[in-house]
């Protein structure tokens, strides 16, 4: 009977540490060195580019808050602007209305430096023995969120924030930890397994995020 009940316990702690090694861990890649002073896209003759290739206009329109929604993202990574390809940067705006949340998720790729521009915003991140570290910051502060961890950010003023997030990747990825786990078809008994809940609770889940 033990050694079942072991080996249920074996099976049981190895599939959370497959979910967590997946989830939680970053991928440890970074940005190809370049070996020229800056990145020409293939087929671009170098001799047409000029100062526009080094300028972004993606931030002139904010970032696009459309009601209902209370948060949202401009990113201005190597997708969006060409040169930074290569660089080992890029930014973001972030917008928060008052109750505006930027829920669970990691940059598998880059460190991000968040820096508030208004308001006040309460930021966590989660190491991985799973400590939190939070704090509310105020206009002019900057907080880290090291390359990989778990982080979110939560307006919870009456007032709408305004921060700029720096990545040290010029793509740093986004994996949203929700959408990561229950949208993306891993096998029920693994998540029913992984979060010790029994089926309805996983299909409620799964629907909730279903795009
Ligand atoms: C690149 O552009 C320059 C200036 O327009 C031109 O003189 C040159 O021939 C072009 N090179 C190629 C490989 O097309
Ligand atoms: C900003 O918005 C205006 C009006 O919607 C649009 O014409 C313009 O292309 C946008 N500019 C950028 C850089 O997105
Ligand atoms: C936010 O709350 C503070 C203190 O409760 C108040 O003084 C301020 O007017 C409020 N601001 C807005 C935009 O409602
Ligand atoms: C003024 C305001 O909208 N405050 C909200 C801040 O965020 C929390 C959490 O979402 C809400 O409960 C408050 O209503």
């Amino acid at each position: 009977m033990r050694s079942i009940w072991l080996r249920r316990m074996a099976a049981r702690m190895a599939l959370v540490v497959v979910l967590l090694v997946g989830v939680v861990l970053p991928a440890r890649a970074s940005d190809p060195e370049l070996t020229t002073d800056f990145f020409v896209p293939e087929g671009t003759n170098k001799s047409t580019i000029t100062g526009e290739y080094f300028t972004s206009t993606i931030l002139r329109n904010g970032t696009g808050l459309a009601s209902p929604a209370k948060y949202a993202i401009k990113r201005v990574n190597s997708d969006a602007f060409t040169a930074l390809t290569g660089l080992g940067i890029s930014t973001a705006l972030l917008e928060y209305l008052p109750g505006g949340i930027n829920t669970l998720h990691t940059h598998p790729r880059g460190t991000e430096m968040l820096t508030v521009v208004t308001g006040e915003l309460n930021v966590g991140l989660v190491d991985s023995g799973n400590k939190l570290y939070t704090n509310v910051l105020q206009k002019g502060d900057i907080f880290v969120f090291p390359k990989g961890l778990v982080h979110y950010q939560i307006n919870l003023s009456n007032e709408t924030v305004y921060a700029y997030a720096a990545f040290s990747s010029s793509n740093p990825g986004t994996i949203s930890l929700p959408g990561n786990i229950f949208a993306s078809g891993i096998e029920d008994v693994v998540l029913e397994t992984a979060f010790k809940v029994d089926n309805s609770i996983i299909d409620q889940l799964q629907a909730a995020l279903a795009v």
